[in-house]
């Protein structure tokens, strides 16, 4: 699926634990100029039913286990992310719906733009249409 991927973080690994470094630019493909997390979801919850013009983002469970269904006017794909040393990348033109969050769950994502709603496209319909991946 295009302008989709995991990626998988550099791990230091000893004795005291586990660390994962994520540096904007270097281990993701933008820099990162915003970070939220969602978190106090309940299991029934479904998020997102949105795609972005402009935005990249990286997603990763901190913390329990959260599904990401994704789609292109041609493809749909699940993710089931589980693991905080890996990350899910979205770009452009991507539809997401995140589900299935298990309790105690964080989902950290990392943003390569300030927060604008002029970048959003929530209607399922115009996310077709104005698709430009569409064949
Ligand atoms: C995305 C998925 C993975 C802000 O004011 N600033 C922010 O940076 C964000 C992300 C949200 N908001 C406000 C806008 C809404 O009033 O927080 C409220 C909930 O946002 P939304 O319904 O868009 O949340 P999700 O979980 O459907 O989507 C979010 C991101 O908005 C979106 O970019 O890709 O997480």
């Amino acid at each position: 699926m295009y302008n989709t991927g995991i990626i998988r973080f550099k791990l230091f690994n000893d004795l005291y634990g586990k660390l994962n470094p994520i540096e904007g630019g270097i281990d993701i493909p933008f820099e990162i100029k915003r970070v939220y997390y969602i978190y106090d979801v309940q299991s029934e919850v479904v998020r997102g039913f949105h795609s972005h013009k402009r935005l990249h983002q990286v997603l990763i469970a901190l913390g329990g286990s959260i599904k990401v269904r994704l789609k292109t006017p041609d493809e749909e794909v699940v993710y089931k992310l589980d693991n905080p040393g890996e990350g899910l990348y979205i770009g452009p033109n991507i539809w997401r719906e995140m589900y299935d969050f298990s309790k105690g769950s964080t989902l950290l994502v990392l943003a390569s733009q300030p927060y604008d709603e002029s970048d959003y496209i929530r209607n399922y319909d115009h996310f077709i249409t104005t698709n430009p991946y569409r064949s």
